[in-house]
């Protein structure tokens, strides 16, 4: 065999490979050519009885036979491999601009219309929404609301905290409530009216989302929470008790409920109470129900917040929105709200 009928091979094979139509017909006329029977085998058998000064000769002509036809091959290859990925992308083209089909309605989850009823009611009546970070500084979060050095609430069994540390080196943390809007809040109103003669009344309220070490049936990690606050010359005890009576029967939509102010303790308040209801009618009627803490800004507070607490003086309160929510649709489950089920969260929209 000569180098002419060598070069014929060479051609046919690419010839051949170009006109597979896939993969299985390329590996088909692959084997035709450099397979053990292939056209190629028999020049390479042949090479052994070839005379000394021939066979270097014929054995490079050979080699650079099977590295062409290998070359053909492998470029065959990709072309086949790169036409197959096109028609797959072609296929499988998706118009993301479309509109979707048959959109359904949303709907507010029932927390979210808790929110928005309160922030309703309490802006009917003057209040100011506060808004905040969920990430907070342990100043903001305990210190200026006068929670002492070592509180159980600051450990890391009851506060989730960042790998993350603030100006003075402490590790940044989850809000535990509210209040430190409220405290951002003050702070920015003080610096605000600084330079003028009168403080005008701060009357805000914080609601939010919260976060705490605790998960059981009756305690989720996150949690909402909203925050009441009113600071002025002469706000009393007595204020607290309207304001939060009137909330309570708007967003109850009822003139019925009787309301209870127990003693408690709050390190942010004194004197502090517990805010407990009963309703006259329903299906809860006549039993007690816990339903938030308040209390006078305790002196120290005030004094965080930029004034002095000999001439200012105010209330605070603190309540639950699943707790408001959960009674006010009867609710009897509070992973109701996390759980995402339609079937519940259909029944609000
Ligand atoms: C509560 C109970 C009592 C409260 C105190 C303050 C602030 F910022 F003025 F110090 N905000 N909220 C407070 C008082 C919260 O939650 C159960």
């Amino acid at each position: 065999m000569g180098s002419e009928e060598l070069e014929a091979i060479v051609a046919r094979a690419a010839a051949d490979f170009a006109a597979a139509p896939d993969p299985a017909a390329l590996e088909n006329a692959k084997a035709k050519v450099l397979g053990k029977t292939g056209e190629l085998a028999a020049f390479r058998s042949s090479l052994g009885s070839l005379p000394a000064e021939e066979r270097k000769a014929a054995g490079q002509s050979y080699n650079s036979a099977v590295q062409r036809i290998e070359n053909s091959l492998e470029q065959r290859r990709k072309q086949l491999a790169l036409a197959k990925l096109e028609s797959r992308l072609a296929e499988e083209a998706l118009d993301v601009t479309l509109p979707g089909r048959g959109r359904a309605r949303g709907g507010l989850h029932p927390i979210s219309r808790t929110w928005r009823r309160i922030e309703e009611i309490f802006g009917s009546i003057g209040f100011d929404v506060a808004d905040g970070p969920e990430i907070e500084t342990d100043w903001y979060n305990f210190t200026a609301l006068n929670n002492p050095e070592n509180h159980p609430a600051r450990s890391m069994q009851d506060t989730f905290y960042v790998d993350l540390k603030d100006a003075q080196g402490l590790p940044l943390l989850l809000r535990t409530h509210t209040s430190p809007m409220q405290v951002r809040y003050a702070r920015a109103w003080v610096d605000r009216h600084r330079r003028t003669a009168a403080m005008p009344p701060i009357k805000v309220i914080a609601p939010g989302r919260t976060y705490r070490v605790d998960s059981d049936a009756t305690h989720s990690p996150m949690f909402h929470q909203v925050e009441g606050l009113w600071i002025d010359e002469d706000i009393s005890f007595a204020d607290l008790k309207s304001v939060y009576v009137d909330f309570l029967r708007r967003f109850f939509e009822s003139d019925e409920l009787r309301v209870r102010f127990r003693p408690s303790y709050f390190p942010f308040t004194e004197p502090s109470a517990e805010i407990d209801l009963q309703f006259a009618s329903g299906p809860l009627q006549g039993r007690w129900l816990e339903l938030s803490g308040a209390g006078q800004v305790h002196p120290q507070v005030v004094r965080n917040f930029g004034l002095n607490p000999e001439k200012y003086i105010g209330f605070a309160f603190g309540s639950g929105l699943e707790r408001l929510t959960m009674l006010r649709y009867g609710i009897d489950d509070l992973r109701l709200f996390f759980d995402g089920d339609l079937r519940f969260l259909r029944q609000f929209a």
